[in-house]
């Protein structure tokens, strides 16, 4: 599926309609007082947040919309008809900006949830309205309220259970591909990966997604590489697997230079569980293989999972371990 994680589209809500300048005529009836109804409300920009959607894809065809105007109001007493809404329906995870990118206007975390984001104008008032005591035969109508202009950005953070990070190149998209149905572009050279992609994971009888993320490098907090703003969609996934190419003279130093820029990012990334995993095994000479455990060990403290992307070696484990953290992170939900 094609991702595209923000876009930036144009809105406006409905103009109220013009109220009516009328007067009754009948006959035998030779004053018949003021009968101008009211304009119409315009439509309103209605947000419809949905599930089982998850890109904004469709706003690549289309980024102007526009709610209809309210309708005249008529003689007779009639108001014109309300305009149209539009309806915008939004991925779960969706945060809707200014377009200044400043202010949150909206978080889109509630499934089904609706709400209105620019309201239509309201209809200007007829001329029966203005009908009093002193005034039995009033021409004044109004016009409506116009509607409101607004550019704003919708930008979607995933909401998947697991995150893969790592530098260019560990296997990050092998690895979604052999644990998933996902078929993500995998290749020898750095950045295959230029947009977070999502795969469902079947362990056991359960089931969770894992986003395979472009590859970090060092500076990315500065927007080295393709910078550090898809690790806005590691925000809010439960673990991150992070994946290291065990066949590297010196994996500790990829690891730490991916921490570093996880803790750049903030807390929430800086604090996520990580389950750390070598890959590549199959390449390595055994004894090589310990010898690189050992040091990481000794610095780190932590013993990393071993895995081959390619042959499939160790993966059953580490999902296994994910599914732990992510019952775990359900239940506190
Ligand atoms: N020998 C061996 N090669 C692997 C393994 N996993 C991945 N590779 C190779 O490593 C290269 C990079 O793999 P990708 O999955 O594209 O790496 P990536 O982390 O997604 O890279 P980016 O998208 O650029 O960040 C490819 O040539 C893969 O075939 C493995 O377990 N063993
Ligand atoms: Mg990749």
């Amino acid at each position: 599926m094609k991702f595209l994680d923000q876009v930036k589209i144009y809105l406006k809500s409905g103009n109220g309609g013009p109220g009516c300048t009328s007067f009754r005529r009948e006959k035998f009836v030779e004053y018949g007082g003021p009968d101008g109804g009211d304009g119409g409300k315009g439509g309103d920009v209605i947000v419809h947040v949905v599930e089982n959607l998850n890109t904004l894809i469709d706003y690549r065809y289309q980024q102007h919309f526009k709610a209809q105007s309210g309708q005249n109001g008529m003689g007779r007493n009639r108001s014109g008809k309300k305009g149209d809404d539009i309806i915008l329906k939004v991925p779960v995870g969706t945060q809707i900006f200014d377009e200044f990118k400043e202010e949150v206007l909206h978080d889109c975390v509630t499934v089904d949830e609706t709400f209105v984001l620019l309201r239509g104008g309201d209809g200007g008032f007829g001329n029966a309205h203005y009908k009093s005591s002193t005034n039995q035969a009033p021409y004044r109508n109004d016009p409506g309220w116009p509607g409101i202009e607004s550019w704003v950005w919708l930008q979607l953070k995933l909401i998947a259970d697991v995150g893969l990070v790592g530098l260019p190149n560990a296997g990050k998209s092998t690895f979604l591909s052999r644990v998933s149905r996902a078929k993500p572009k995998i290749a020898d050279y750095p950045f295959t990966t230029l947009h977070p992609q999502l795969g469902v994971v079947y362990a056991g009888d359960e089931e969770f997604v894992v986003a395979d993320l472009p590859g970090l490098i060092e500076g990315a907090h500065e927007g080295v590489g393709l910078g550090d703003r898809f690790l806005g969609h590691a925000e809010r996934c439960s673990a991150l697997i992070h994946l290291i190419d065990a066949t590297q003279e010196h994996p500790l130093e990829s690891y730490d230079i991916i921490r570093q820029e996880l803790e750049l990012y903030g807390d929430v990334l800086g604090k996520k569980q990580e389950v750390i995993v070598f890959n590549k095994t199959d390449a390595l000479l055994d004894d090589e293989l310990a010898e690189k455990i050992e040091i990481f060990k000794q610095e780190v403290g932590i013993t990393p999972m071993l895995i081959s992307a390619v042959s499939g070696n160790g993966i059953d484990k580490v999902l296994y371990e994910l599914l732990k953290i992510i019952h775990i992170s359900r239940a506190s939900k």
